[in-house]
Order: C-alpha cells, then sequence, then structure tokens
C-alpha cells in the first residue's frame, strides 16, 4: 500500500499515482460516488489512503473487464484498503493472453465468450490448456474472491465453461483402468476432470467418480472394476480424508497405484507407496508409464 500524506491527495495526485486522466477520477466521483472523503475549505477534492484504494480497485476491475457500475459498487464495498493492493497485478496474474482472455469473459459474466476462449485452448492440448490458461486464470480468480467476494458469479461461471470444455474431450472406448475421486467432502473437481480429459487424448480411458465420493462408495467401485490406477483429490487439509485413503489401500484387488493429489495432502504423513504428484505433467506420465 502507498502513502498517503495526512493532507490527503488533490485529484491531480490521485491521477499520476494510478496512471489515469485526472478527468476519470471526476467523473468516478460524479457519476459513481468515489470521491474522496473530505475537502478543503477551498471546496477541492482531498483523498485519504482508503480512498486512494477504492480508486485502485475501481481501475483494476475496470481494466480486467467489470463493467464500470458494477466495478464502481464492488469499489465502494471495500472495508480494508490493504485488501485492495493485496492480490497481484495485471502481469503477475496472467498466465498468457489466453487466461486473461479467459479470466475477462469470466468478470464479464460472458458465457459464450468463456465456451469459444476455453475450447480454442483446448487446441493445443488438455496438459498446456490446464497448466498455461485454465490454472492461472482459476488461481486469479480465486484471488480476486478472496479479497472481494462479489466474484463468485464470474468463478462459477469459469468453472462450468473450463467443465464443459474438458467434457468434450473424446473419450476412448477402450475399457477404464483408472479411477479418479474427490474427498468425502471436496468440490473442487476440475484438476480430476483435467486428468481425465488429459489421459483420454493419450487414449487411456478413466472413471471420473466426480466430487464427494464418500469411502465405501470408492471402495466398492474399485471391487467392482479393479481400476490399475486410483487417484484421489483434496484441495484442503480439512478436506483430505485419511479414511477414503484407508478404504483405497484395503480393498481388494489393490490397485498398483494409489495416488494422494492437491494441496490437502500436502502436510500429511502418507503411507508407504502412496504417490504424490505435484502437477498435472506429473499425474499423466506416471499413469501413462502403468501397464
Ligand atoms: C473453481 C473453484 C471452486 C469451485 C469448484 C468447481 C469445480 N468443479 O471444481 C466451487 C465454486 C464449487 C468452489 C467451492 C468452494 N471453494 Co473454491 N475455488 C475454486 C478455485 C477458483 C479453483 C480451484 C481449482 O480447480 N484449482 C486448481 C489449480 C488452479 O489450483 P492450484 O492450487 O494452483 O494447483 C496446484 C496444485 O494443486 C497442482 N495441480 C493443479 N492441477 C493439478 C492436477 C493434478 C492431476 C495434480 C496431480 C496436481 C495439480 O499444481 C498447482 C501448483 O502447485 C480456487 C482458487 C485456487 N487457487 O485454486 C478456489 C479455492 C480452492 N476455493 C476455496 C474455498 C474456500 C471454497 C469454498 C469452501 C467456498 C465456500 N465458502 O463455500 C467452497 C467449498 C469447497 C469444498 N467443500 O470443497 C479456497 C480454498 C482455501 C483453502 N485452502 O482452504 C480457494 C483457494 C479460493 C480462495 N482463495 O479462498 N471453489
Amino acid at each position: 500500500m502507498t502513502q498517503v500524506p495526512d493532507a490527503g491527495l488533490s485529484a491531480g495526485e490521485v491521477a499520476r499515482r494510478l496512471g489515469i486522466a485526472v478527468t476519470t477520477v471526476r467523473t468516478w466521483d460524479r457519476r459513481y460516488g468515489l470521491g474522496p472523503s473530505r475537502r478543503d475549505p477551498g471546496r477541492h477534492r482531498r483523498y485519504d489512503r482508503r480512498d486512494l484504494a477504492r480508486l485502485e480497485l475501481m481501475r483494476r476491475l475496470t481494466i480486467d473487464g467489470v463493467a464500470p457500475a458494477e466495478a464502481a459498487r464492488i469499489a465502494r464495498d471495500l472495508r480494508d484498503p490493504a485488501k485492495a493492493t493485496s492480490g497481484s497485478s495485471e502481469t503477475e496474474a496472467s498466465g498468457s493472453q489466453a487466461a486473461t482472455r479467459l479470466r475477462r469473459a469470466a468478470y464479464a459474466l460472458d458465457p459464450a465468450t468463456l465456451e469459444r476462449q476455453a475450447r480454442l485452448a483446448l487446441a493445443e492440448g488438455v496438459v498446456p490448456a490446464w497448466t498455461a490458461v485454465f490454472a492461472p486464470a482459476l488461481r486469479e480468480i480465486g484471488r480476486r474472491h478472496a479479497t472481494v467476494s462479489r466474484y463468485i458469479a464470474a468463478e462459477h461461471l469459469l468453472s462450468a465453461a473450463i467443465s464443459a470444455a474438458l467434457a468434450a474431450v473424446p473419450r476412448p472406448s477402450a475399457r477404464p483402468s483408472v479411477l479418479l475421486a474427490c474427498a468425502p467432502t471436496e468440490l473442487h473437481s476440475l484438476p480430476l476432470e483435467a486428468l481425465a480429459a488429459a489421459l483420454a487424448e493419450r487414449g487411456r480411458a478413466s472413471r471420473m467418480l466426480g466430487a464427494r465420493v464418500p469411502a465405501t462408495v470408492l471402495r466398492d467401485a474399485i471391487v467392482r472394476t479393479g481400476p490399475t490406477a486410483v487417484v484421489l483429490w483434496a484441495h484442503a487439509a480439512i478436506t483430505a480424508d485419511s479414511g477414503q485413503l484407508a478404504a483405497v489401500r484395503a480393498a481388494r484387488p489393490r490397485p498398483p497405484l494409489i495416488a494422494a493429489c492437491g494441496p490437502g495432502w500436502a502436510s500429511r504423513n502418507l503411507p508407504p507407496g502412496v504417490r504424490t504428484p505435484a502437477g498435472l505433467p506429473e499425474a499423466v506420465s506416471m499413469i501413462s508409464q502403468l501397464a
């Protein structure tokens, strides 16, 4: 957060700091109520730290394609000025231009563009699309969401578009040898959806049991289908479930490869033999090496 003198900043100084025109600063005051908290006796605007933080957030949101009236509503709600400048800047944020385009379509709540951009990204293959476009866009929107809860709609539309694009990757007709399942209270299924699509691209079929898979359901599925690999996903320590993992290890036939994936497992002491691929490329290559 940049320093603001006690006397506050004039509209011209605010404009310089934010790299926008002074007329824009005045328009945002007049039109959207994003003005200074006080004016000096000559009625000149004096912006304090919080006023500046609001305008900084407004600037960032409009660059991201959020409609000005909506951006102003979000900026006016800002309580903690430190949060406006936390998170990443435009340059840190973008994994690539494609990730930025996807993110902007999400902020604009534009499902048709989201769908098109997600499909376009997949033309390069699932692994590059996930690592360079989808995951950076998701991470960035997750960061924004942690700062301002107004991004939920954008996050849901982005997730839906990515999910639909991954599901449209043609599946092989071979018998599935891989079982994918999220932890019993886990809703974050996209990384496993990406894995299923990436494996499909390589001719390997999988069964994706999706979000929230109870331990007993998973054990029954292993017993019925005899997979060579079982991949679990937990996004947070709170969802990683040792009982689910134990059920997989106890199931017969025992799957030759058991992987516990996602940040949720990172702090756990896992039983010997349980694999922990760090990313999609590693998970794909680990499974592809199986007979
Ligand atoms: C999309 C999303 C949702 C969607 C999920 C839709 C779906 N079908 O998956 C919905 C809306 C359902 C959702 C719900 C919630 N979410 Co959410 N969500 C996200 C978001 C934006 C992306 C998730 C994702 O797919 N990440 C995958 C990649 C992008 O994440 P990554 O950390 O960079 O991945 C690393 C590794 O995991 C690995 N990796 C990545 N991909 C793959 C693939 C494979 C195969 C492997 C092996 C490894 C691997 O490599 C990366 C580098 O290390 C994240 C933000 C984020 N940063 O992840 C929040 C986030 C995960 N959600 C969060 C929260 C709090 C929630 C909720 C609790 C919110 C609520 N109050 O209701 C709920 C419920 C969660 C639950 N019970 O499971 C927090 C989690 C904080 C924490 N650690 O506890 C995050 C981080 C947002 C935030 N900044 O606060 N969410």
